[in-house]
């Protein structure tokens, strides 16, 4: 009987023991299942989180792309705008410079003054005085815009009438920019020894003297005077100052 009661104790832990055992089963079966509910619901989560920032991202690239159309749309029209506007002016001055060359041709052949509005004739030519200021480079490249240069002096005469209708001093088109004291004339004919207006001084340096202490750079562009006086003479001046011109 002893036996039996001990048996029948052991049987009873063991049953016991298989109670407990079950109960821990069971709570480690819960523990994983809410695990694997809580790790479903954090995936859903991070899921609806990425489609949602993949909704924004393609969102994102729509708008750039609408931009990016609209953008090269705008460019592409200012471009066209340019290149038409850049054409028109080329035929425009074309125009220009054809009815400046009629009119000279008239001029010669008929004797009278046929030159455009604030032009002035003298002897089979047209002239031109700016009433702007700019530096001879700027010069020559505006008198182009209009139909003409800077004015080359090819006489006396010419000289005469170019400075007695200027109370300043102004740009003319000669300059020795290539070679120092090599002076040309816009069209590339180098100066004559016999017409040639230079400021003669009997006690001093004549022009051109390439004054250098004020632009250490030198002078290399023609002008009729200086600044402070007379304007009957060339002097050589340094090309970035401002002044009228002669076309
Ligand atoms: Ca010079
Ligand atoms: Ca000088």
């Amino acid at each position: 009987m002893d036996s039996l009661y001990e048996n029948s104790s052991f049987i009873l832990r063991t049953v016991a023991s298989g109670e407990k055992c079950s109960r821990y089963k069971g709570n480690t079966v819960m523990q994983e299942s809410e695990k694997e509910v809580y790790l479903s619901k954090r995936t859903k989560v991070l899921l609806i989180v990425f489609a949602v920032c993949l909704v924004f991202a393609l969102g994102g690239l729509c708008i750039l792309g609408i931009l990016y159309v609209r953008v090269s749309v705008l460019l592409s029209a200012k471009k066209t705008n340019g290149t038409n506007y850049k054409e028109e002016f080329y035929v425009l001055r074309n125009q220009h410079k054809k009815t400046l060359e009629k009119l000279s041709r008239l001029n010669h052949s008929t004797g009278c003054a046929l030159c455009a509005v604030h032009w002035i004739h003298s002897g089979g030519k047209c002239y031109y005085y700016s009433t702007v200021r700019m530096n001879w480079t700027q010069s020559r490249d505006h008198c182009v815009t209009l139909g003409g240069h800077l004015v080359i002096i090819n006489s006396k005469a010419e000289q005469d009438f170019v400075t007695s209708n200027v109370e300043e001093t102004h740009w003319i088109g000669l300059n020795d920019l290539d070679t120092e004291g090599h002076w040309v004339w816009v069209n590339n004919q180098p100066v004559s020894n016999s017409v040639e207006f230079w400021k003669k001084r009997e006690n001093d340096i004549s022009e051109p003297d390439n004054w250098t202490k004020v632009h250490p750079d030198g002078e290399d562009c023609a002008s009729l005077g200086h600044p402070k006086g007379e304007t009957d003479f060339w002097m050589d001046a340094y090309c970035f100052e401002e002044k009228k011109f002669c076309v």
